[in-house]
């Protein structure tokens, strides 16, 4: 222990300025191994807020420092020395920890987001794993004092391990729940100590394999318990973020039971947890499970459960959670109209749950990734403040429901009618409604019209 303790810190990054500086567009014409932001200017002045503000962007420890791309058919294919077997464990998580808190730095990103096992390795027993997970926070916590980086949120894995095949809040074996609450309950804790800004909890395996061993009923209830539980200890030691559930359809499971806003908004309602959780809203999880990335923002928005987002995006030709960097401003300016629409992010921010392709092995690549993810939003962000401004989706939302604030929407909205009393209007005044133009060809050409001019 004593040796880690005072081990040299070795920089990893080494081909990497910091921070990775602001080139603005005109640099836009550099060569590509340029590392530098064309559109993410975190103190430029974007609404009321600066663009830091308005995207809260947090780099995720796991895809990017503790998986060594290895995938289904092949080995490992990154530069990551911590995750070599030969390693002992907490010697590479401190190796680890240091390399990701120089590359948020680096970066210039104000959080990032961990699991417990992201940055402590599992011990022989809880009790281990607990001392391994505090000290490696207690390191967090003093890196995070040195670099100025938060923590968006913290989560435990509950779906790697053998122990959770068959899930963990919804395993039929109440001892898998039990381990589970332990496990969440040291990364509450944790989280709360570096000051988190909310706790996700993704049930990666809450869901089945076959509905021919499986009771739905008896999940359900299980899962709805563990919800109350977490959210009771979050009161019990006064952490103020916010609680949020991740909606995903599938993979790995054949099903998991926070398919998307809508069932998870369902669920709150039914099992009285409606204002104790939100959900962070992974891109391609919307995608995964039939809807666009705005459907499932506006969803939320609407129904007032938005709390955070994962921002990546899939492969149209691959259905399975590839987890890319988002590089396309066209498909992120609606959702990110809705945000903004509503107030922007609270606790929130965009998390990049990411992950490089296999074969981008050099160390700057991981910047590339970012950098480029980072300016897409950015410029996404631009786009939606200028829509907001001008105020063209709002007010043409406003023309095609302007008869509900007319007396007779106001009249069926009050519930001083009846089925009866509506249809005696409607005959005497021999309605015969005419249909009106929804104008969405109109709407998409002003949104890129937006994109187009947005500078
Ligand atoms: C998996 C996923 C997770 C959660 C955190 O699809 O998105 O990384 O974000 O457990
Ligand atoms: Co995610």
């Amino acid at each position: 222990m004593s040796e880690r303790k005072t081990r040299e810190r070795m920089e990893f990054f080494t081909d990497v300025p910091q921070p990775v500086p602001f080139a603005g567009a005109a640099g836009a014409t550099d060569s590509p191994g340029e590392l530098r932001y064309r559109i993410y200017d975190p103190d430029r002045a974007v609404g009321n807020k600066t663009m830091a503000e308005h995207l809260r962007i947090a780099v995720c420890y796991w895809h990017s420092f503790n998986w060594p791309g290895s995938d289904i058919f092949g080995v490992g294919t990154f530069d990551r020395p911590w995750l070599q077997p030969a390693v002992d464990p907490m010697e590479a998580a401190t190796i680890k920890q240091d390399a990701a808190f120089e590359f948020f730095a680096k970066l210039g990103t104000p959080f990032y987001c961990f699991h417990d096992v992201d940055m402590a390795p599992e011990g022989d027993t809880l009790a281990e794993s607990k001392a391994n997970l505090d000290e490696m926070v207690d390191r967090a916590a003093k890196k995070m004092s040195e670099t100025g980086v938060e923590l968006l949120w913290g989560t435990a894995n509950l779906f790697t391990h053998p122990r959770y095949a068959a899930g963990a809040a919804t395993n039929p074996d109440p001892d898998v729940f039990t381990h589970a609450a332990a496990q969440v309950r040291h990364m509450l804790d944790a989280t709360h100590r570096l000051g988190g800004h909310n706790y996700v909890l993704w049930g990666g395996r809450e869901g089945y394999e076959t509905l021919l061993n499986t009771r739905l009923g008896q999940e359900a209830d299980q899962l709805a318990r563990f919800l109350e539980l977490v959210a009771e200890h979050k009161r019990n030691i006064g952490f103020d973020g916010l609680l949020l559930l991740e909606p995903k359809p599938q993979e790995p499971t054949k099903h998991q039971y926070d398919y998307d806003s809508a069932t998870v908004h369902g669920f709150l309602d039914r099992y009285d947890l409606l204002g104790e959780y939100f959900v962070n809203i992974e891109v391609n999880h919307a995608t995964l499970s039939g809807h666009s990335f705005h459907h499932e923002v506006a969803y939320a928005i609407d129904n007032g459960i938005f709390g955070s987002v994962d921002a990546n995006r899939g492969d149209p030709q691959n259905g399975w959670d590839t987890d890319q960097f988002p590089n396309s401003v066209d498909d992120l300016v609606p959702a990110m109209y809705e945000i903004v629409r509503s107030g922007g992010f609270g606790s929130g921010g965009f998390n990049f749950d990411t992950k490089l392709r296999r074969q981008s092995m050099d160390r700057t690549d991981l910047f590339h990734g970012h950098i480029g993810g980072i300016d897409t939003l950015a410029k996404a962000l631009l786009v939606a403040d200028e829509l907001l401004n001008n105020g063209t989706l709002e007010a043409a939302r406003d023309r095609r429901y302007a008869g509900w604030r007319g007396s007779q929407g106001a009249k069926i909205m009050d519930r001083s009618t009846t089925l009866a009393s509506l249809a005696d209007d409607a005959v005497a005044a021999d309605l015969d409604p005419a249909p009106v133009s929804g104008r969405q060809e109109a709407l998409e050409n002003h949104i890129n019209q937006m994109i187009w001019s947005a500078t």
